[in-house]
C-alpha cells in the first residue's frame, strides 16, 4: 500500500448528461440548473488536469441522472479495481458503463457480487488502510465482501458508521493530510479515527467536510471560507471550487472523480 494516499496520478470522471438535473436529492429541492452543472464539472476537471492527473472524461449517459458521479460505482488503486453494487436502485445500472474504461487500465478487476451494497462515496482511503461507512447506500453485507476484496488487492478495511442523515460517509469528512481528517462534529468522534487527529468543520460549514486532497492540494467549496482559513492556518494549499449546483443533488468534490 502507498504510504501517501493522495498521490494520485489518474483520474476517471463522466460529463454530467442533461438529466443530471434530476439527479437523486434527499430534500426534495430544486433542480440545479444544467450550464452551471456543467461548468462547475468542466472547472473540476480542468483543476485535477492542472495538478498533474492523467483525466479521462467519459460521455454523459442520458440514462443515469446521477453518472457523472463515478466514485460511487468502482473503487481503484494502483494494484487493481473492485466494481461496487450502488445502494440506491437508480444508479445501479451505472457500474457495467464504468467496467470497459476500468479494464482497458487496470490489470485486476474484482467485482462485488451481494446480496449487499456498497457506494464509493463512502469509502474512506488512510495512508495504512481504508474505512468503509455504514450508510444507507452501503449495508453490513456489502461492506463486509467489500472488505474481503480489498483484502485481496492487499488493503485492511475497518467499518464505520455515518451519522444519520449524512448521505455518505465522506460527506462527512476527508483527507487534509496523512494523519488528519476534516470532519463535521457528528463525526468527530468516529472511533475508527483513533490515532489521527480530527479538525471539526466550523460552524455553519458541515457542506465544506467533503474536500478532495490531490498530491498536497486540497479542494473545497468555494463558499466556505472559515474552512479555507482553517486550512491555509495549517499550511494547507487551498483550491476552491463552486460546488453550489452539484451540492442541489447532495454532491461534493470528491463524487466527481474515480482516482489512482
Ligand atoms: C446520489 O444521491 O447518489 C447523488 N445525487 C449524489 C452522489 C454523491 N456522491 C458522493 O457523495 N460520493
Amino acid at each position: 500500500m502507498s504510504l501517501d494516499p493522495a498521490r494520485f496520478t489518474h483520474a476517471l470522471c463522466r460529463a454530467p448528461a442533461r438529466s443530471a438535473v434530476h439527479g437523486i436529492r434527499a430534500d426534495g429541492g430544486p433542480d440545479p440548473d444544467f450550464p452551471g452543472l456543467v461548468a462547475e464539472h468542466e472547472a473540476y476537471v480542468a483543476t485535477l488536469r492542472e495538478l498533474g492527473l492523467a483525466v479521462e472524461v467519459l460521455p454523459p449517459l442520458d440514462d443515469f441522472p446521477d453518472a457523472l458521479f463515478t466514485e460511487d460505482v468502482a473503487l481503484t488503486f494502483p494494484e487493481g479495481a473492485i466494481l461496487l453494487r450502488p445502494g440506491a436502485p437508480s444508479r445501479a445500472g451505472e457500474v457495467e458503463y464504468i467496467r470497459a474504461p476500468l479494464t482497458a487500465c487496470h490489470k485486476r478487476l474484482l467485482e462485488m457480487t451481494g446480496p449487499g451494497y456498497a457506494d464509493g462515496g463512502d469509502i474512506l482511503r488512510l495512508s495504512d488502510r481504508v474505512i468503509i461507512g455504514l450508510s444507507a447506500r452501503t449495508d453490513r453485507a456489502g461492506a463486509e465482501e467489500l472488505a474481503g476484496l480489498l483484502a485481496e488487492l492487499g488493503y485492511r478495511a475497518e467499518i464505520a458508521e455515518t451519522p444519520p442523515g449524512v448521505l455518505h460517509f465522506k460527506t462527512g469528512c476527508g483527507l487534509i493530510d496523512e494523519r488528519t481528517i476534516l470532519a463535521v462534529p457528528a463525526l468527530a468522534a468516529c472511533p475508527e479515527f483513533d490515532g489521527l487527529e480530527v479538525v471539526t468543520t466550523p460552524p455553519g460549514e458541515e457542506a465544506a467536510a467533503n474536500i478532495l486532497r490531490i498530491r498536497d492540494t486540497v479542494l473545497v467549496g468555494d463558499r466556505w471560507l472559515a474552512t479555507h482559513a482553517l486550512l491555509a492556518a495549517r499550511g494547507i494549499e487551498v483550491r476552491p471550487l463552486a460546488t453550489d449546483q452539484i451540492a442541489h443533488i447532495d454532491a461534493g468534490l470528491s463524487c466527481m472523480s474515480l482516482r489512482w
